[in-house]
């Protein structure tokens, strides 16, 4: 097996090396019997044959004496079929059938893709059983059990049942058919087309592996900002290989497909969704799609945002459009996942308010296979954002949360920052729909409406690279995403645990302060790049680096547009006075937000223009807070640095060494961040840097000249 290259992200199942420990799994968990030979039991039974060999044995370990079966991996309906046959799983009726009364009063908890793991024990033996209602579930089953094991779960504490509470859990690539990735920071795209479907990389099985062992469970594979040719026989025999690759794991793949695909592929003149050449080009295309891909998902379809054709360029609307693809792909059980991510020709007087505008009005009228998908804030994936004010306020219509693990907004994949406690922030926001505790999680999981259809996606950051994200930690935020898709109600510190101690090592010296670091290292980044609810301050197009003096382009792609800061002073009035952005929240969260002595400071400048000398909670003024709060910042990734190399002898030295390095860069993007918004923003706040703090050692006409070139996924 290759070396600590980061490669085998979290399925490294190194060893474990407390022998009486390992003793004791050995005893649970081996031999382990996965019954029926699906292809979904086939790689599950692969999966624990490879995962446990390199976990538990030793060459020195004595073998198995047991005479029981240890690890049994069924699904319900063989549990009820083999009635005691002893061949089958080693256990007879006396074994069988307390076993059957347990789990199947488990299994009524499990839905279709959930699991429970049970002990047994019998006179000839004991260990672990995992069922589930289905070959899927046993599947998630396996690799959760593998994950205790790898954690060092003690055996008594490894009893479980749980099941998904949403439905489809996604990933979005914005992979490019010539295999750029836009906004992607850790290689090409995975997917090699040019290649495909003759070669198919073993590279595919991997992804395969690393997303059903998080519970994912469908991927789209290419640019939002699609090109047609996706839709070509050619490229869809190309995707027809990469599904037969990822089905044994459960993944559907999805599409994003061009609105204006009728035309651009040279059949008609048009793409009006009411034309009835239109409704039979795509009635015919799915049908196409299907003799490809029978359990094709769907398409996922961006129109009217960053020049992407629409309904809207017919006159017509996001439901005509919707539901025109919707009728196409019902007859396949395949659905339509419409974004929400729109952009009008007019610039809005507030654009966070143009998805709200433009959505709302048609709640209800979207067809029954139609999901809208909902950026978690109304801007664009900010380090902070409050959640978007959709959640909670299109009850007929389910709705798909989308979060960008990509790091566009925040640092590339040069920067550590672990993104859970962000999802966690969005997913715990009370939206008030229907009084308290209608929280976003509880929306897009649909209990809170009674949804048939759930799901929950994120922008994949995942490249060639060989450790697939780039900064060796960026893999924690894809875990972490699937994790918290499974169960919005994880703790994201558990998750971070759980991810280091399967990616590095369960020494809690290491452990500890690691997860530490990764769960302050999102307000770190949040201070130093935009603190107190700014936003949308990047610079231009490539979006790397700060930007906050941009005022050339569209304006609300500048960023003069969002900070709006003068000689009074900062933020963006979105109250009464202002955009009235807060009226399209419930009353109390309106409320809250409006008012600004109960608006959370973390907010402040995203719904209130605050002046320079506002009393902060803190006693300061305004401006001697947002100076503070930047180089608190920067002072913090100085202190990641600090704990990092304290860590050096307990882990790998290439992964060690690969993470100080860009710590490092992270360290001094910091300061640049600060130097250059607090050096810009004095301009217009005409105050002191507060004097404990030093003064940075540049002018901001230095800042203002920085040019990049050839920024990755631009
Ligand atoms: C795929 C942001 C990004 C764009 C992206 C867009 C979207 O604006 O900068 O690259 O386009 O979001 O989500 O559609």
């Amino acid at each position: 097996m290759p070396g600590e290259d980061g490669y085998e992200l979290w399925l490294r199942y190194t060893p474990v090396s407390d022998a009486t420990l390992r003793g004791e799994y050995r005893a649970m968990l081996r031999p382990a019997n996965v019954l029926g030979n699906s292809p979904t039991a086939l790689v599950t039974q692969r999966e624990l044959n490879y995962g446990l060999g390199r976990l538990l044995e030793r060459s020195t370990d004595q073998p198995n004496r047991s005479t029981g079966s240890g690890l049994i991996v069924l699904t319900r309906a063989q549990l009820n079929s083999i009635a005691g046959n002893v061949d089958a799983v080693g256990v007879g009726e006396t074994v069988l059938g307390p076993l059957r009364a347990l789990v199947e009063r488990e299994l009524d908890e499990a839905g279709s893709e959930g699991f429970t793991i049970q002990r047994w024990r019998g006179p000839s033996g004991s260990g672990l059983v995992v069922a589930a209602n289905s070959d899927q579930g046993a599947m998630y089953g396996a690799f959760h059990l593998l994950r205790l094991v790898q954690t060092h779960t003690p055996p008594q504490r490894m009893a479980t049942t749980t099941a998904p509470r949403v439905g489809l859990r996604m990933l979005n690539h914005w992979d490019n058919l010539d295999r750029s990735v836009e906004r992607g920071y850790a290689g090409s795209s995975l997917w090699d087309w040019h290649l495909l479907p003759d070669y198919v990389s073993p590279r595919y099985t991997d992804y395969a592996r690393a997303m059903a062992s998080i519970g994912l469970n469908a991927t789209a594979l290419n640019n939002v900002n699609s090109n047609a040719l996706v839709l070509t026989e050619e490229f869809l025999t190309k995707v027809a290989a990469l599904a037969n690759e990822l089905r044994p794991y459960h993944i559907r793949v999805f599409v994003s497909a061009r609105f204006s695909a009728p035309i651009e592929l040279g059949d008609l003149q048009t793409a009006d969704p009411l034309d009835p050449n239109v409704r039979a080009w795509w009635a015919r295309k799915a049908d196409e799609i299907y003799r490809h891909i029978p359990d094709f998902g769907g398409f996922v379809v961006m129109a009217k945002s960053d020049g992407q054709p629409g309904p809207q360029d017919y006159g017509r609307s996001h439901v005509d459009g919707a539901n025109l693809l919707a009728e196409a792909l019902a007859p396949h059980d395949g659905l339509v996942i419409w974004r929400a991510f729109v952009y009008d020709h007019e610039v809005p007087e507030d654009r966070a308010k143009q998805a709200f505008d433009e959505f709302v009005p048609h709640d209800g009228q979207f067809g029954e296979n139609v999901l809208v998908q909902v950026k978690n804030g109304p801007i664009d994936f900010m380090p902070r954002e409050p959640f978007h004010p959709l959640f909670g306020a299109m009850p007929k219509t389910p709705l798909v949360l989308e979060f960008q693990l990509t790091q566009e907004y925040l640092g590339f994949a040069t920067h550590l920052v672990y993104m859970a406690p962000l999802f966690q922030e969005v997913l715990s926001s009370d939206t008030q729909a229907r009084g308290s505790g209608s929280t976003v999680g509880r929306i897009v999981d649909g209990s809170l409406e009674g949804h048939q259809h759930s799901a929950m996606t994120a922008v994949a950051n995942i490249g060639t690279d060989r450790n697939w994200c780039g900064h060796p930690f960026a893999a924690a935020n894809w875990y972490a995403f699937g994790r918290l898709a499974w169960d919005h109600r994880l703790d994201p510190a558990r998750i971070a645990e759980e991810w280091l101690r399967m990616t590095f090592t369960n020494n809690v010296k290491f452990v500890e302060p690691a997860k530490r670091l990764m769960m302050e290292s999102r307000e770190t980044c949040v201070n130093y790049m935009t603190p107190l609810g700014l936003h949308h301050i990047m610079a231009g197009s490539h979006h790397y680096g700060p930007g906050p003096w941009l005022d050339q382009g569209r304006p609300d792609w500048t960023s003069v547009y969002y900070h709006r800061a003068d000689q009074e002073g900062i933020g963006f009035d979105r109250t009464k006075t202002g955009s009235n952005a807060v009226a399209q929240y419930s009353p109390e969260v309106r409320a809250r937000f409006e008012n600004i002595g109960t608006c959370p400071e973390e907010l402040l400048l995203w719904f209130h223009h605050v002046p320079w000398d506002y009393p902060m909670r803190t006693g300061r003024t305004l401006w001697d807070e947002l100076c503070h709060r930047y180089y608190a910042g920067a002072e913090a990734v100085k202190a990641m640095q600090a704990q990092w190399d304290l860590l050096e002898p307990l882990i790998d030295r290439a992964r060690f060494e690969h993470v100080k390095a860009l710590l490092a860069i992270q360290a001094k993007e910091a300061l640049w961040w600060r130097d250059a918004c607090v050096l810009y923003f004095q301009t217009f706040s005409k105050r002191r840097i507060p004097q404990v703090l030093t003064p940075p050692d540049r002018p901001l006409m230095y800042y203002r000249n920085v040019k990049h070139h050839f920024v990755p996924g631009n």
